[in-house]
C-alpha cells in the first residue's frame, strides 16, 4: 500500500454517510458495517477463541443462547458452515435429508450435504417454499433395510428463493412435533429468522423453540460484516465446536468480528420493519409494470422475487440494463429476478430501482413493437 496516498479509502468512518452511487439490491449480504460497529470492532477485547479465551465471542455466544432460550451457541464464519455442521451432527452417511426444493442447503451450499455428511437431499417442491407435515410425511422413508433412511428434516424461515416467505407458526410447530414423534430431528436454516420474527411480531425464541438446532446470520439484514450462530443443546454445540475446527473455522481473535455481531444482534432487529416496508413498496411498484408478474401481498419480509417472462427480457438482460442506471440486482433463473432490501438502501433508492426497471421494460417493448412493423 502507498503510505503517502493522500486519501486512503479506509479513512472514512462510515462509508454509508456519502450518498451511494449505486443502489445495490443483489442481497442483504452487501451491507457495510455501521460506524458504531466499526468502533466496537476497533475496541474489541480479544483472545484466542480456539482456547475459548475470546471474551467478545464468548459474550456473543451467551447472548445468542439467551435470546433464543437455548443451552448454548457457537459463532461460525458463515451461514453455510453453521448449516453444514448441524447436518453433519444430526445425520449419518447414507441417509436422506428432507427439505424444500429451493432450499439453500440443497442448492447453494456446494453439495456439502453429500460431500461432508455423505447424505442425499429428498427435496419437496412447496407453494411459497412452505412445507407441511402431510407433504413431509409422504417422503419419510419406510423403515425397511433396503431403503436409505430419513435422517433429518430441514426448514428455511424466511424462505429465500420463494421470496422471503414466512412459516405460519402452527405449520412449523406441527412439523417439529410430528417429526419428533417419528424420531426425526428438525434443523432450522434461520439465516433471516429475525426478519420472520419481525413479520409475525413475535420474539425469535417463540418461533424457533421446537427446532433441535437453529442457524441464523448476523451478516445479512442485521448488517454485521461476517458471521452466523448455531444454537442447540450443550452437547450439540460441543460437537459443533469439533466440526467447526475441522472445517478451519477456529477464528482465533475473532472477537473483532463478534463485536460487530453483538451490535447486529442487540440493535438491528428493531429496524427490519423498514426493509420490509421498502420491499412491499418495490412489490407494489413492480406489479404496475407491464410484463412483470408478482403478488405484492406475498411480500412480507425483505425479499422480492418476480417473474419477468412477459417483458421479453431475460434476467441477464434486465440486470445489465438496470446496472447501466446504477441499480444492481440478480436473476435467480432466466425468468425470475430477486431484489433484497436492507439498511444501505432507502426508499429513494427503491424508487430509483423501480424507475430503472420500468424504463428497461418500456424501452424493450418499444423496440419490439418497432421491429414488428
Ligand atoms: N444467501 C445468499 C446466497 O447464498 C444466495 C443470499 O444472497 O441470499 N441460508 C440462507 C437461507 C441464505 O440465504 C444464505 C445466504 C445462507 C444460508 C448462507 O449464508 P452464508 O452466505 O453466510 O454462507
Amino acid at each position: 500500500m502507498n503510505r503517502t496516498s493522500p486519501q486512503p479509502a479506509i479513512e472514512r468512518d462510515d462509508n454509508r454517510a456519502a450518498p451511494p452511487l449505486t443502489v445495490d439490491l443483489r442481497s442483504d449480504t452487501v451491507t457495510k458495517p455501521t460506524a458504531e460497529m466499526r468502533r466496537a470492532m476497533a475496541e474489541a477485547e480479544v483472545g484466542d477463541d480456539v482456547y475459548g479465551e475470546d471474551p467478545t465471542i464468548n459474550h456473543l455466544e451467551q447472548r445468542a443462547a439467551e435470546i433464543f432460550g437455548r443451552e448454548a451457541a457457537i459463532f461460525v464464519p458463515s451461514g453455510t458452515m453453521g448449516n453444514q455442521i448441524a447436518i453433519k451432527i444430526h445425520t449419518r452417511p447414507g441417509q436422506e435429508i428432507i427439505c424444500e426444493s429451493r432450499a439453500h442447503i440443497f442448492n447453494y451450499e456446494m453439495a456439502m450435504l453429500a460431500h461432508f455428511s455423505g447424505c442425499m437431499a429428498r427435496p419437496i417442491p412447496a407453494e411459497d417454499g412452505v412445507l407441511t407435515w402431510p407433504e413431509i410425511k409422504k417422503q419419510i422413508a419406510p423403515k425397511t433395510y433396503y431403503r436409505a433412511q430419513t435422517g433429518l428434516i430441514s426448514l428455511e424461515n424466511t424462505h429465500n428463493m420463494a421470496g422471503g416467505t414466512v412459516y405460519p407458526q402452527r405449520v412449523a410447530d406441527e412439523i417439529c412435533d410430528q417429526a419428533h414423534d417419528a424420531g426425526l430431528p428438525v434443523h432450522l436454516d434461520g439465516a433471516r429468522i429475525f426478519n420472520a420474527a419481525a413479520a409475525v411480531k413475535r420474539p425469535v425464541k417463540e418461533i424457533t423453540l421446537k427446532f433441535d438446532s437453529v442457524m441464523f446470520c448476523l451478516s445479512k439484514g442485521l448488517g454485521a460484516p461476517v458471521g452466523s450462530l448455531l444454537l442447540g443443546s450443550r452437547s450439540f454445540i460441543d460437537q459443533a465446536r469439533v466440526y467447526r475446527k475441522a472445517l478451519g473455522g477456529g477464528m482465533r481473535q475473532g472477537g473483532i468480528l463478534a463485536a460487530a455481531g453483538l451490535i447486529a444482534l442487540e440493535k438491528m432487529p428493531a429496524r427490519l420493519r423498514d426493509d420490509h416496508d421498502n420491499a412491499r413498496f418495490l412489490a407494489d411498484g413492480l406489479a404496475q409494470i407491464a410484463g412483470i408478474r408478482i403478488d405484492p401481498a406475498k411480500v412480507v419480509t425483505n425479499i422480492v422475487v418476480f417473474d419477468i417472462s412477459g417483458t421479453g427480457l431475460n434476467s441477464v438482460e434486465l440486470s445489465q440494463r438496470m446496472a447501466e442506471e446504477g441499480v444492481l440486482a440478480n436473476g435467480i433463473s432466466p425468468e425470475a429476478m430477486r431484489l433484497v432490501t436492507h439498511m444501505d438502501v432507502d426508499r429513494a433508492g427503491c424508487a430509483r430501482a423501480l424507475q430503472a426497471i420500468k424504463r428497461a421494460c418500456e424501452r424493450h417493448a418499444t423496440l419490439r413493437r418497432t421491429a414488428q412493423r
